[in-house]
């Protein structure tokens, strides 16, 4: 027993050579923790630096799984050691680092993220490094429905997304109703005709879309006061602001009466 125990420690004290021989394949890129989760792909690291997760998209505000996208990225790398890689581009237009974020020095937390069906694949070029593997990934939660592919032969639950939510115009809102508005983003391949449906506030406050067509890739807005519609904007025409700065809720169904966005938002 005794012989078996120093085997053992030699050979634990020769996979700790080891284990640090491979992870100096990652030398000169320190660890660092998320401070805060954002959403599904995009995180708050020590320091105060934003990062956006490259080759993948998980669902925006409201829309279905994007709950379980932010709670699954928390869970995964909340609290602990994680390592940021860069591909190609260091930042993107918002100032974001664009990062592969790797656990355990060895899993991709993007492509886990992608395999469980809670984001797509997204490529941009030229940060495509593990592009082969991402979509392997997909391919694999697509062909097994797992999450977001539960949807994926009903586009119209699964296209529109909330990209942005400006709930507090700039100054009183109730003489600047534009600037408060609703930036929507149509995710799919094809453009996505939204005639009749409706978005509803908490307090039943309805607009009901006229003729429109969500083109494809392309944001649109919601704008909260009077205005010609026009396929980047449409509007309210209401007389008072809609969306509360304190906290409000925003729901939307298609024309079938299905429900496709569902987002609760409280002032920071
Ligand atoms: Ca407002
Ligand atoms: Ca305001």
């Amino acid at each position: 027993m005794r012989n078996e125990a120093v085997v053992f420690v030699l050979l634990a004290l020769f996979a700790t050579f080891y284990v640090s021989s491979f992870t100096g394949l990652f030398t000169g890129i320190p660890t660092t923790h998320a401070n805060r989760i954002i959403d599904g792909d995009t995180i708050e690291i020590a320091g105060g630096e934003k990062v956006r997760l490259i080759g993948i998209d998980t669902p925006e505000r409201g829309q279905h799984f994007y709950g379980e996208a932010k709670e699954r990225l928390s869970e995964l790398i909340g609290g602990r050691e994680i390592l940021l890689k860069p591909d190609v581009t260091d930042k993107d237009k918002y100032g974001r680092l664009l990062r592969y974020v790797f656990l355990n020095r060895t899993e991709l937390v993007n492509i886990m993220l992608v395999r469980e069906g809670l984001a797509r694949a997204l490529s941009i070029e030229p940060d495509t490094k593990y592009e082969k593997e991402i979509a392997e990934a997909e391919s694999y939660a697509r062909s097994r429905g797992l999450g977001i592919w539960t949807y994926a032969n009903d586009p119209e639950l699964f296209c529109i997304g909330i990209y942005y939510l400006r709930y507090n115009a700039i100054g009183d809102d109730r003489d600047n109703l534009n600037d408060e508005y609703v930036e929507f983003r149509n995710h799919c391949d094809h453009n996505l005709d939204m005639t009749g449906w409706r978005v509803e506030d908490s307090t039943g406050k309805e607009y009901v879309f006229g003729e429109f067509m969500a083109k494809s890739k392309e944001m649109f807005k919601l704008r909260t006061g009077a205005g010609d519609d026009g396929p980047e904007n449409v509007f309210w025409n209401s007389r008072v602001p809609v969306w509360n700065n304190a906290g409000d809720r925003l729901r939307m169904w298609n024309r079938a009466g299905q429900l496709v966005l569902d987002y609760e938002y409280q002032s920071q």
